[in-house]
Order: structure tokens, then C-alpha cells, then sequence
């Protein structure tokens, strides 16, 4: 595979400062080099820059670095557009997860384009569902999905309208945890595929996410995973600054991987919320690399010779 790094060094939207180290500490922990050693191609583009806006209009006071997050939303929608016309797997390595407003979006305006279905794997334990109106903190990183979506109330961060909206139904939730109240109804109301941490519980990973794999291969369709720090169990992965207990575990979050990496289906990857101000001596990003790794091919034993 040809894999195409980008940097995306944005914190404005998350509650704390700190995400903006996030592409430093990737590249520190090694992710290129891993991924080369699995026999890819691995291109580093670089950090992106956001764009910059005057000042956007909104009745929402309470949105907080509002021209920031549309700066970047701006650039990363292009980038995205523009990584997916070419033949390349693009990882956005975050920053805070509001970039998915502009990765996201451009990946579905890509697909769109194309005629093909985008479907998205939402890893986190948060649905990140909120509307302006709907959001108690202000926090637009807990806001990309229903943005995508095309749900109301937000203001003119992409500087046009939605060139297609993300189809909710094709959005894949796994690992919630942490779901404010009025987001929950937006969720459920939008027909949103979210299992909670309970589901892995009693049915366990691979049986939740097989059947959505196979939805994605059957319509021939395009699939972005987006990779939160917070859907791990935070005692192996602390450096986020939104850890919510009861987190994937180490294998649970591997199999996933695993299971990815056998269907060839991921056609882009976002790596968001790593905060390396709160790691422990880079645990969480060797961590977040390691899975990258089980994301394209990496394994202790050849296994087509066994089957179960
Ligand atoms: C909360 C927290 N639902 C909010 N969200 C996120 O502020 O909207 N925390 N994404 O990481
Ligand atoms: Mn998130
Ligand atoms: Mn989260
Ligand atoms: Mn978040």
C-alpha cells in the first residue's frame, strides 16, 4: 500500500491544550518506519496549515475557537479531497478529533464523486454527535459526526455548504462510553449504527464488527476509520485528555485492527486526541502505533494454513 502521512497540528478543539504535539510524538514513536518495514511505501507530507478566516457568524456563543476550527475544517476538507483522487491511503495524524470535520467530509464528497457508498468507523467513547445547539461544552471536537451528518445549527465552518452529506446509517460506532443526553437522542434518532461498551461486553468485537465489514464489501463501498486515543482502556492508554474508565482493551483494540487489515477495506485513517503533555515516557503513542501496525498486516504468526 502507498501511505500517505499528514500532520495535523490542531488542539482548538478539544478542551485542553496538548493534541498539537500529537504529529511530533507520531512520527518520535515511529509510525513511518513501522509501517515500511511491513513492505508499504510510507510518503510523510509533512503538517498541514489551516486556512485562514475572518471571523464566522454564529448564534451558538458558547463554540469556542471557532475561526481556528474553520481554518483547519477548510484545509483538511481539501486535503482530503485532493489525497483521495490520487492512489493513496492517506493517515491524518491529529490533533484533536475535530479535524474529522474536514477528513471526513472531504473523503465523502470524494465518494460521492465517484458514485461510491463512503462508509466511517467510528472508534471512540464518545459518539462526538453534538450540535451547537446540543453541546454542553462548547467543545467542537465533540461535534465532527453530526457535522458530516448534516444535522442544523452549525455555522459556516467548511466556508460552502456540505457537498454531500455523510449517510448516518453507513456510520459505524464502537467503544461508547460517554454520550451526553440530547446527543443521544440526535443518535438514535439519526439511525446511527452505535454499539456501547456493554455491546463488546456481551457479544464481544469481532461479532459487532463483521457484519458491518460485510455491509461495507457487498456495496462496494469506501471505508474511513477514525481512531480516538480514549476508545482504549486508559490505564494502557492515558495520555488523552478526555479518559472515560471502562475503555478496549489491548487485544479487543488489536483484533479490530486485525479484522481490518484481513478485509482490505480502509481506504483512509484519522489517529486523533493523542495529547503527549499527559503520556508516560510516549506509552500511548507507541500504543497507537503498535495498532496502526495491526492495521496494515502486522501479525505474530502466518495463519492461512489453520483454520478454526
Ligand atoms: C462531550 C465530550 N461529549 C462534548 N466529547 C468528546 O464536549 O461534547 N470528548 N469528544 O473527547
Ligand atoms: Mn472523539
Ligand atoms: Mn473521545
Ligand atoms: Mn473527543
Amino acid at each position: 500500500t502507498n501511505i500517505h502521512l499528514l500532520g495535523v497540528p490542531m488542539e482548538e478543539g478539544a478542551g485542553r491544550r496538548g493534541c498539537i504535539m500529537g504529529p511530533a510524538a507520531y512520527r518520535t514513536a515511529g509510525l513511518a518506519e513501522e509501517l515500511a518495514a511491513l513492505g508499504h511505501s510510507v510518503t510523510d507530507l509533512g503538517d498541514a496549515q489551516p486556512e485562514a478566516t475572518g471571523p464566522i457568524e454564529t448564534e451558538y456563543t458558547h463554540l469556542k475557537f471557532l475561526p481556528e476550527v474553520a481554518g483547519w475544517t477548510r484545509s483538511l476538507h481539501a486535503h482530503a479531497h485532493a489525497l483521495s483522487q490520487q492512489d493513496v491511503l492517506p493517515i491524518y495524524m491529529g490533533g484533536d478529533h475535530a479535524l474529522a470535520l474536514g477528513t471526513v467530509t472531504g473523503h465523502v464528497a470524494a465518494a460521492a464523486e465517484l458514485g461510491r457508498p463512503q462508509y466511517v468507523l467510528w472508534l471512540d467513547a464518545h459518539s462526538d454527535f453534538n450540535t451547537p445547539a446540543s453541546s454542553p461544552s462548547g467543545n467542537i471536537h465533540g461535534m465532527p459526526m453530526a457535522f458530516a451528518c448534516g444535522l442544523g445549527g452549525f455555522p459556516d465552518l467548511l466556508g460552502k455548504p456540505l457537498p454531500a452529506k455523510l449517510d448516518p446509517t453507513k456510520l459505524c460506532m464502537i467503544g461508547l462510553r460517554s454520550v451526553d443526553r440530547e446527543e443521544r437522542d440526535l443518535l438514535q434518532s439519526s439511525g446511527v449504527q452505535a454499539h456501547d461498551m456493554r455491546a463488546i461486553d456481551e457479544h464481544g468485537v469481532a461479532r459487532i464488527l463483521r457484519p458491518f465489514l460485510d455491509e461495507v464489501a457487498q456495496s462496494n463501498g469506501l471505508l474511513h476509520v477514525s481512531l480516538d486515543v480514549d476508545f482504549i482502556e486508559p490505564d494502557i492508554a492515558p495520555a488523552v485528555g478526555t479518559t472515560v474508565p471502562g475503555g478496549a482493551t489491548f487485544r479487543e483494540a488489536h483484533l479490530i485492527m486485525e479484522m481490518l487489515h484481513d478485509t482490505g477495506l480502509v481506504t483512509s485513517l484519522d489517529l486523533v486526541e493523542l495529547n503527549p503533555f499527559l503520556d508516560e515516557r510516549g506509552r500511548t503513542a507507541r500504543l497507537m502505533v503498535d495498532l496502526t501496525a495491526s492495521l496494515f498486516g502486522r501479525r505474530v504468526l502466518d495463519r492461512f494454513t489453520t483454520s478454526y
